[in-house]
């Protein structure tokens, strides 16, 4: 090893630490640990081995430091970011890139040596006075085509506990790899929540930086708590990840992955890309269906069929809302003992929590991020402060619930029979609906999703934007690249996925909701009988939609429910103004903030639009699904 390395990490790692990382044999890992030792200035360093030892010491490093609390119910316990750090930040978040390279302007950037000077000017010397903690993951299932090997560097306990718990561990990968010489191009994190305050919340919001080092496979994260924007393995890992997949031919994609039961015993699995806040943990929580995932997938073919991973092991879920009539399955989960971390919760003096829109009424009294609260508390700007933030999230391993699929594991992934995209749309897609084929739908579902801005990232809520497969925020090649890519991966294929919208979130003209939480159950029942040939469907300009009499009989099978003509004609009517309209804000997107969009975008576009001003002439601006029928 080179001879400031060596003497950098025999300085700095007690003699048990600085075995554990020559234990993993490679000269890239020893190089870089060393390299922000000196530059971060720890003041001592602890190796993570995955050994039960090695875990417990983090669980109560992150206690003893303060940065989590303990709660009443066995091994919950809770932490809070800082008031202004309570998303993900996409300001501060760039894509370093050489000089001359471009990602066109829907994609944040910055110069990749001016961005590298400035967040190492950053971490000069922020470790002071720290322990820092080293790790190893891997995304995907350990040992398998899909495994992405990543190490961390992160004075913060707290972000190492988040990834014991949703990550799959990797030391043993990384020993193994560096052995027989398969380690090249992992992925590197380093993290610093830099200077707290006196309620251990990182303070210097104003150096708050997430750059993402594409061609170094590195990712920097600086005075920042909050998981989304601290946690590597997370959002940062899947902007090095959506790079190399398009190198490679596979897909990263923000997408669930979910078992659906359908008749005679069978298991259809679907994966769903949704903006945050907009349905997936939920649709990934469905009652009597098995989850795999509910964030991150990474899609590959292997002979001829799409198979996907959970990239993950757990979830960092939203829990505002959740509750025991509409989310039973996770309320149990969530009030059970085992290992979960709670973050911006309202927290109560006897080690309770409470959060927006669970059973009961919120306690008069307790404390969340914003510091001590009480009902009517309001903030500096006269506004009222919730008892949790809306974007308050719970950390848990998937092994906490009743339906985790037995296959979550599997090295292979498992075989995807469709693929599903949703937006939240007020007046537009109809609830579920299949495209064509393809390239159908990934242009028109997964291309052209829009959905309005949630509470998930800093900034103004409410706000229609588009976001290509959910997963503009994340991007890190070219938005036309990425669609490319997209088309691509369909061909070649023995089983093709089908494709299909949905819309959790239609209002009447009255605003309110057209349909039911629960009813996303139906929708994927009848996607999975389609996937399978089970059932018809009428033929709209826009895609494929459901006959009402095979709605009526499932929503009365799984849901109990008397599902009326009216409600499936609200819901099911082709809105041919809107959908005009939306084609309208699509095409704007494609021609002014991408400079690479695949011809083909424009042509499937226009194909569909001309067949609503078809559809318009003939049967007027607003047409039930009858009218279509054959
Ligand atoms: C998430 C997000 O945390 O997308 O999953 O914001
Ligand atoms: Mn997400």
């Amino acid at each position: 090893m080179d001879e400031i390395a060596s003497k950098t990490l025999k300085k700095h790692l007690d003699e048990s630490n600085y075995r554990k990382l020559m234990g993993v044999d490679n000269q890239d890992l020893h190089l870089f640990v060393a390299e922000y030792i000196n530059l971060c200035n720890p003041d001592s360093v602890f190796v993570n081995d995955d050994t039960s030892e090695s875990i417990a010491y983090v669980r109560n490093a992150s206690i003893k430091a303060g940065e989590e609390g303990s709660l009443a119910i066995s091994g919950h316990t809770f932490h809070f970011d800082n008031s202004g750090d309570q998303g993900r930040d996409k300001k501060n978040t760039r894509i370093l890139l050489p000089k001359g390279a471009d990602l066109g302007p829907a994609i944040d950037t910055k110069d990749r040596d001016e961005g590298y000077a400035e967040v190492h000017a950053i971490l000069k010397n922020i470790m002071k006075g720290k322990q820092l903690f080293i790790s190893f993951y891997c995304l995907g299932p350990s040992n398998s085509p899909f495994t992405i090997p990543c190490v961390q560097l992160t004075d913060s306990s707290y972000v190492v506990h988040n990834e014991f718990l949703l990550y799959r561990s990797g030391y043993q990968e990384f020993v193994t790899r560096a052995s027989n010489g398969t380690l090249a191009g992992f992925f590197k994190f380093v993290h610093s929540q830099g200077e707290v305050d006196e309620r251990k919340v990182s303070k210097d919001l104003d150096k708050r930086r997430i750059y993402v080092d594409l061609y170094h496979d590195t990712v920097y994260s600086t005075n920042t708590q909050y998981g989304g924007n601290s946690i590597g393995l997370k959002k940062l890992a899947m902007r090095l990840a959506i790079r190399k997949a398009s190198e490679q031919g596979w897909l990263t994609e923000h997408m669930l992955v979910l078992g659906i039961r359908g008749p005679k015993g069978r298991t259809t699995y679907f994966t769903g890309a949704y903006p945050s806040m907009c349905g997936k943990t939920s649709t990934a929580m469905l009652e009597g269906e098995s989850i795999v995932g509910d964030d991150i997938a990474y899609l590959r073919k292997l002979e001829g069929e799409v198979r996907a991973v959970n990239t993950e092991r757990g979830m960092f879920g939203i829990i505002q809302g959740v509750n025991s009539k509409d989310d039973p399955l996770l309320w149990n989960a969530l009030n059970s003992p085992g290992e979960i971390i709670f973050s911006n919760v309202l927290v109560t003096e006897s080690g309770d929590l409470h959060w927006i829109d669970k059973d009961g009424k919120a306690p008069s009294k307790g404390w969340n991020y914003a510091g001590e609260w009480f009902p009517g508390k309001i903030d500096a700007k006269g506004k009222q402060i919730p008892p949790s933030h809306p974007n308050a999230r719970f950390t848990m391993g998937l092994g906490n619930l009743k339906n985790v699929d037995p296959h979550l594991d599997e090295p292979n992934g498992l075989p995807i029979g469709g693929i599903v995209y949703g937006g939240r749309d007020s007046d537009t897609c109809v609830p579920v609906e299949e495209a064509f084929d393809w390239v159908h739908g990934i242009v028109t579902k997964g291309a052209s999703l829009e959905s309005e801005t949630t509470a998930a990232t800093l900034g103004a809520e409410g706000v229609r934007e588009i976001n290509p497969m959910a997963n503009l925020d994340f991007l890190s090649v070219p938005v036309g690249r990425y669609i490319e890519m997209n088309i691509k991966f369909g061909e070649w294929l023995s089983r093709t996925p089908l494709i299909f919208s949905v819309n959790y979130f239609l209002l009447d003209k009255s605003g309110n909701w057209l349909n039911e939480r629960n009813d996303k159950k139906v929708w994927f029942e009848w996607m999975e009988l389609r996937v399978n040939k089970e059932v018809d469907a009428i033929e709209t300009p826009t895609g494929r939609i459901p006959l009402y009499a095979d709605l009526k009989r499932l929503f009365n099978e799984s849901l109990k429910k008397n599902y009326s003509e009216t409600d499936y004609i609200k819901q099911f009517t082709v809105r041919i103004p809107e959908n005009l309209a939306k084609i309208e804000r699509i095409v704007k997107f494609y021609k002014t903030q991408v400079t690479d969009t695949p011809g083909i975008l424009f042509d499937v576009l226009e194909a569909q639009k001309k067949r609503l001003i078809k559809a318009k002439m003939q049967f007027g601006d607003y047409i039930p699904p009858s009218m279509l029928m054959k």
